[in-house]
Parts: C-alpha cells; structure tokens; sequence
C-alpha cells in the first residue's frame, strides 16, 4: 500500500501543474487520485516512511465525534495541529502579535478568550453529528429543528439496512461554508457492506499529500474499523479518492528525503471490542502493534 502513497507523492512533485494557490505559497497538484487499501486482519494504512502521529490524528477523531468545534479540547491535549487558523484569525483581527505559545496558553488558561478566538465555525464535528435542519411548518415557513446526528444514523442504517445505497457521512454543508475556518477536506464517506465486510469511500476534495494525508488515511480508517466494530462486520477495503491532491513547494525537503526512504513493516491496530457506543471511545481502547516508523521529517503547515 505505501508505495502507492510514495508513488503518488513522485508523481504529483514530477508531472504535477504548478500554480498559484489560496495559502500563497504554491503547490503543484494532479487531480483525480485513488488509493486503495485492505483493512483485513488489522492492517491500517500507516506510513512507515517517517513517523506519523496517529495518536495526535486519533484524538482530532475523537474530537470531532464530540460535536466540538472549539480547540480548545484539542490544545489541553497538547494537540497542535488545528491552532494555526484561530491564531490568524486573532492576529489579523487584533493586530496583536501574540506567539503561538501565547495564544495557546491564553486558549487553554481562559475559557472566555477560547470561546472567543478558539471556535472553528460549523466545522466537521458540527456536521457530523449536529447538522442544523430545518423543518417545514406547512405555512410555507420552516422552524429550526434538532440537529442530526450523521454518525449514529449511520450506524443504525448499517445495522437495520447493511446491503442500503445511502450510507453516507457528509461535511459539505453549502449553506454554512462561508462561517467555517476552512470548508472540509475530506468531504464525504461512503460506507458499503459485502460478504460480511465493510468497506468505505473517502472523497477528499483537497489534499495536502505530505502533511494532512498520512493523518487522514489513518483517521477514515479508524473511523471505518469503529463503525465496523459496531455493525458487527469486519473491516474490508478502504478506498480514498482526491480531488486537488497536490504537494505544497515549501515541502521540497520532506518529498525528496521521503522519497528516498523504504516502506517497512506492516502496522496494526487492535480496538477493545467492549466498547459497545460509536461515541465511547477513548485513546486507549487503540493499539497498535509492529510500528517502528522512520524519523519525522517536519514541515510547515500552509494556513
Ligand atoms: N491545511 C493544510 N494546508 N494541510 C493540511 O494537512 C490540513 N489538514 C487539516 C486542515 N487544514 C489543512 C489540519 N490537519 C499537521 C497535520 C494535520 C493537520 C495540520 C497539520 C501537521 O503539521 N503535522 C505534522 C506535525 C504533527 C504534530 O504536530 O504532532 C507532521 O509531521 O505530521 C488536513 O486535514
């Protein structure tokens, strides 16, 4: 499986259209990307190419299985890697030129301040489980209704209706885009169920091959093992599509020293098979076994 994500990474840095791109520091990008995986007997599409942090990648899952949209749980996690958008939203708001540690002792020290600089906007966990709906009163008039729950709709449909087409998570809320830090990334999944397995379908619409990733082949692979757990299935294939998938400029160091590396050994991932709730994980009801990755190539994130 790696050598499909290393291939793809020498692809895109050799053959990808450069351009100019939201963040301004230039990517270059194919469109229109697959990868494909096998989750049988606990694999997971790991990268052994340099360390990922999937404990960091589990508990940004978790996270977004709360509802919760503010950092804040995040960073008292010591959890970075969603600081930087409120952090430039604050600086340019307030033309304050706070440290990031600053902002993430501020964040963290002061419930005010995090309610206020810390939020996302309707991000992934708003979505997930508490997409607003609106109900219609017969008057030609709609009053605001409960929220969804996309996960737990999810499961049950898998439960009631395994063989159901309609087995789907989406992030892609059109009218509340505008209020998000950023508009999801990976969008929408799929979930299908075959010869006693699950299987999913990722749809990315962006994708920042180098950073985001090796995080969220972990993540929609977690995802699909616990709704698998769930429903009483085993995990089938994992299948990620990518739509802008592209290699910011600045990661030159990370692609070409990633690149020189071997893909090693096969990781796994063991769930406590107690927990009997889609919502009731923690961290440590994850391990995972033969992972001994190579050294972490860092890079900075494009905001
Ligand atoms: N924006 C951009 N430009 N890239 C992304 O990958 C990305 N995301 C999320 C939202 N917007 C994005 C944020 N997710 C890292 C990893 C995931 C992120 C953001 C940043 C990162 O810096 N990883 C480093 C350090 C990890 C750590 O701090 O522990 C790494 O080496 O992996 C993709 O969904």
């Amino acid at each position: 499986f790696e050598w499909q994500y290393l291939d793809l990474m020498h692809r895109i840095w050799t053959a990808g259209d450069e351009r100019h791109d939201r963040t301004g520091v230039g990517t270059r990008s194919l469109f229109g990307e697959t990868l494909r995986f096998d989750l049988a007997d606990g694999a997971m599409p790991l990268i052994t190419t340099k360390r990922v942090f999937w404990k960091t990648a589990t508990r940004e899952l978790l996270w977004f299985l709360t509802g919760e949209t503010n950092i804040r749980p995040l960073v008292q996690q010591g959890v970075a890697i969603w600081t930087d958008w409120p952090l430039a939203r604050y600086r340019r708001e307030t033309a304050h030129d706070i440290t990031k540690d600053d902002f993430v002792s501020r964040i963290i020290d002061d419930v005010e301040f995090a309610r206020r600089w810390g939020d996302l906007g309707p991000v992934y966990g708003r979505q997930w489980v508490n997409w607003p709906s609106f109900v219609a009163t017969g008057d030609g008039l709609y009053r605001k209704g409960e929220g969804i729950n996309q996960i737990a709709k999810l499961v049950e449909g898998l439960r009631k209706d395994p063989y159901g087409r309609r087995h789907i998570l989406e992030g892609w809320n059109v009218a509340e885009l505008d209020a998000m830090a950023l508009p999801p990334c990976h969008k929408t999944y799929q979930f299908h169920v075959a010869a006693g397995r699950l299987n999913s379908l990722l749809s990315q619409r962006s994708c920042d091959v180098a950073l985001g990733l090796p995080f969220n082949l972990w993540s929609a692979a977690l995802l699909q093992r616990m709704i698998a757990a769930q429903v009483g299935l085993k995990p089938g294939i994992f299948m990620w599509v990518g739509g802008d998938t592209h290699l910011y400029l600045n990661h030159d160091r990370l692609v070409e020293e990633q690149l020189r590396r071997q893909p090693d050994g096969h990781p796994r991932l063991t769930i406590n098979s107690e927990v009997d709730d889609i919502f009731a994980y923690s961290l440590q009801d994850f391990t995972v076994h033969d992972y001994a990755p190579q050294p972490q190539i860092t890079a900075p994130v494009a905001v």
